[in-house]
């Protein structure tokens, strides 16, 4: 049984959000299960009745992160596990081809959504010496690819911002690691991506076994589980049939073309 008791899971009307909301509820935690779709989050409620704390919140609008967070129920009040989880990827577009506007929501989610719940939350972890953020980079966070852009950039930002709070813990008890997945299946992230595509969102899968959200919850229920003095600061999970791809060559290539 873990020793922390109260979690806050940003994106928990999807995919590896609501895995990890239920997992942690069926493993007798309170959970803020927050996300924008209300509704998702009343039906995640039904199953564990006494445990989840439906949070309807947009993590890119700090006004709103700053209020709901200082008007939770004394029950659910104090935060022992912070985990950022939600965010996104829009587009497979090369930089030169993408909207801008994409690229602005991909920052403002990943990167200053996953600040603003930080910021309110960690402080109380310090006070009281005891908590665990838990952020979700990617692998595009330090491998890149042909259409990862913004994308990886913003979970390499989760990446090293994830080491730097290890720094900035320092002393305290309080943990952090950065959890960094490959391909995953089985949630909304490559129909967002893919603007709903759902021949494309099927051909990213295709003939592969990927990581599921299950997988992720299990990652997650171990980290909530190691030993007061440890901390696993950082995980990367392929699953098995992905793996690096080699540096890319342009054979005669045509300086004079203008
Ligand atoms: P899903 O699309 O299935 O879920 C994303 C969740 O984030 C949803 O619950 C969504 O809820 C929430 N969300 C999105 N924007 C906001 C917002 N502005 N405010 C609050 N909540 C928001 O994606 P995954 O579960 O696959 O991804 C979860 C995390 O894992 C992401 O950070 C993603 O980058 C990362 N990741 C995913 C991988 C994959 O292949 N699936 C691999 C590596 C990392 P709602 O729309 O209701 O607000
Ligand atoms: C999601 C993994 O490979 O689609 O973060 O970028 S990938």
């Amino acid at each position: 049984m873990s020793d922390y008791k109260i979690a806050l899971v940003t994106g928990a009307s999807a995919g590896f959000g609501l895995e990890i909301a239920k997992v942690l509820a069926s493993n007798g935690f309170k959970v803020i299960a927050a996300a924008r779709r209300l509704d998702k989050l009343e039906a995640l409620k039904d199953l564990y009745p006494s445990l989840i704390l439906p949070l309807e919140l947009d993590v890119t609008d700090n006004a709103a992160v700053e209020k709901a967070l200082d008007s939770l129920p004394f029950e659910f009040k104090d935060i022992d596990v912070l985990i950022n989880n939600a965010g996104l990827a829009l587009g497979v577009d090369r930089a030169q081809n993408c909207n801008l506007n994409e690229w602005n929501v991909m920052v403002d989610t990943n990167i200053k959504g996953l600040l603003n719940v930080t910021y309110k939350v960690l402080p109380s972890m310090i006070k009281r010496n005891f908590g665990y953020v838990i952020n979700l980079g990617s692998t595009a966070g330090a491998w890149p690819y042909t259409g990862s852009n913004v994308y990886g950039a913003t979970k390499a930002f989760v990446e090293q911002f994830s080491r730097n709070l290890r720094c900035d813990t320092q002393g305290t008890a309080v943990k952090v690691t950065v959890i960094k997945p490959g391909l995953c299946s089985d949630t909304e992230f490559s129909n967002v991506r893919l603007h709903g595509d759902l021949d494309k969102v099927k051909a990213v899968y295709q003939d592969t076994k990927a990581i599921t959200p299950k997988d992720i919850a299990d990652t997650v229920l171990y980290l909530v589980n190691t030993p007061a003095h440890v901390n696993v600061n950082e995980m990367e999970l392929m699953p098995v049939c992905q793996t690096y791809g080699g540096l890319s060559v342009t054979r005669k290539l045509d300086f004079n073309k203008r």
